[in-house]
């Protein structure tokens, strides 16, 4: 019996998709989460004037898209969620309008204004008002660098809205602040649980600007009466899921009762646990470990990794040097290659701007006096192993930080495609890796809207239902393999 159906936005720093969630339950009572996805589309940042942008309005285009399509195709959402990535947002005018394209966070006007901050307010200071790891993209940087370059746009704004509810705003005409997102902007206090007003203050940040949050599972509105006839379908209602991909799919996590660690796995690695309270100690700040807020008022203490966007801008320039080569090819050309020849430490910050990947990857172990690796297989087999090493050092740090023992690691998203890694991963901690679901930022948007529903009441239920309906994958370390690991993981801490 089918008892819901839901439609859920997931939206990547490369593509974007919409699924379709079914929740049906079985005559024995037993209840089970069916996805397909309906559309797929390319995101890219696009450079103008200096600046690096998304294409916020093609990003809706294709969102309206999938909404047509998914009544066409017969399902019936009963609501919508949309998730993206953190931090980037849209400045909306006293008349409703959105003023300019929004920066994508890795366009580089926040260069040196971490230190600059950091100089006016003091680093532990903004830590322990922010809970976040330094990184330049964060909100409060980009806010900086708008009100430095005196920006006619931020003295306009009435409103700011984050990147999914900037979305649901074009689609319900209602003004939203979600809960998740908001914290990572390092502007929202997660011990006080408001707003650092006093910090906007300082930086010259308008505090009007920035609306009360509502808390994942919150019904928002229905598509305006504009868009439900431009695409000839009912109003379906948005619901305000964990509108940050990355607390999406740690919604999704298939772990039981009890501490676990997880690794979100796309363009970036999120490694981290869930807690209740935010830890905004010294040792986490100086182990760079974030506080995010969670669905159910949770706090995930995760550090971003680089991730598997080294190897992605890699692959583009293969690509577009007309080397074209899948990642499949990639992985299986990397696992023929020979182990730990060459390591990076993937965190370096050379790493973090597009372009010139190769060139970076090379330079890094020439200048730590490794051998520099030529081909495509040694190119993606040392960002591979570097990841996985990077991994162990982060669930150590993060053991030392709760003292808390992990016995193995849940792996969820696109990058568990990639077998390779997960192996690697195993081996590099000595610990399994539980690897699965594939989808989980989609899979936990849509459990937050079965939330909503009242389909669920609980993150122990919802992560019940997503253990019970998709497949995970268990990857054990080879006993045999131990030593050379260890010696791996010496040599790769020395890189640090
Ligand atoms: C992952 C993610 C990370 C965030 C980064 C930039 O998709 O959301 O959590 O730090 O993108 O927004």
């Amino acid at each position: 019996m089918l008892l819901s159906t839901v439609l859920a936005f997931d939206l990547g720093a490369s593509s974007g998709r919409a699924l379709i969630g079914k929740l049906m339950q079985a005559e024995d009572g037993q209840r089970e989460l069916k996805v397909e996805e309906i559309h797929r589309f390319p995101n890219h940042a696009i450079g103008v004037g200096g600046h690096l942008h998304w294409d916020i309005l093609r990003l809706l285009h294709e969102m309206k898209k999938a909404i047509r399509k998914a009544f066409q195709e017969g399902h019936r959402p009963e609501t919508f969620g949309i998730d993206t990535w953190g931090v980037d947002f849209g400045l909306i005018d006293a008349n409703g309008e959105l003023l300019g394209n929004p920066y994508h966070y890795r366009d580089p006007q926040t260069e040196g204004l971490i230190e600059e901050v950091i100089g006016m307010v003091g680093k532990e200071a903004l830590f322990q008002q922010g809970g976040l790891q330094f990184m330049p993209f964060n909100t409060i940087y980009q806010l900086y660098a708008m009100r430095k370059a005196a920006s006619p746009k931020l003295d306009a704004a009435s409103s700011l809205l984050l990147t999914p509810d900037l979305l649901v705003y074009f689609l319900t005409g209602r003004k939203v602040c979600e809960f998740t997102m908001a914290t990572t902007t390092q502007l929202y206090h997660p011990e006080q649980q408001a707003w650092n007003t006093e910090l906007m203050d300082r930086l010259g940040i308008p505090s009007g600007i920035f609306l009360d949050p509502i808390h994942p599972g919150t019904r928002i509105g229905s598509l305006t009466p504009e868009v439900c006839e431009e695409l000839d379908v009912p109003p379906i209602e948005a619901v305000a899921v964990a509108t940050h991909d990355t607390e999406s799919a740690v919604a999704a996590v298939p772990a039981g009762e009890g501490a676990f660690a997880y690794l979100v796995c796309g363009t970036w690695s999120l490694l981290g646990t869930e807690l209740d309270q935010p830890l905004v100690t010294a040792e986490a700040m100086a182990h760079d470990f974030s506080n995010e807020g969670g669905a159910f008022g949770k706090y995930q203490l995760l550090k971003n990794i680089m991730g598997l966007w080294i190897l992605q801008e890699c692959k583009r320039e293969w690509d577009e040097s007309g080397n074209v080569i899948s990642f499949a090819e990639l992985v299986d050309l990397a696992s023929q290659a020979i182990p730990f020849r060459s390591l990076i430490n993937p965190d370096d910050a050379r790493f973090f701007g597009p372009s010139d990947m190769v060139e970076k990857v090379r330079s890094f172990c020439a200048e730590t006096w490794q051998p520099v690796p030529e081909t495509e297989a040694e190119i993606a087999r040392c960002i591979m192993e570097s990841l996985a090493l990077k991994y162990r050092h982060a669930l150590e740090k993060m053991e030392q930080l709760t003292g808390n023992a992990y016995a193995g690691m849940h792996m969820v998203g696109g990058g568990i495609q990639n077998r390779l890694l997960c192996r690697l991963t195993a081996g590099a901690l000595g610990r399994p890796v539980w690897a699965g679901p594939v989808e989980a930022s989609a899979i936990g948007n849509m459990l937050m809207q079965l939330v909503a529903q009242g389909h669920c009441s609980s993150l122990a239920e919802a992560r019940e239902l997503s253990a019970a309906s998709f497949p995970v994958e268990t990857y054990l370390p080879d006993e045999a393999e131990a030593d050379v690991w260890n010696e791996a993981y010496e040599a790769y801490k020395q890189l640090l």
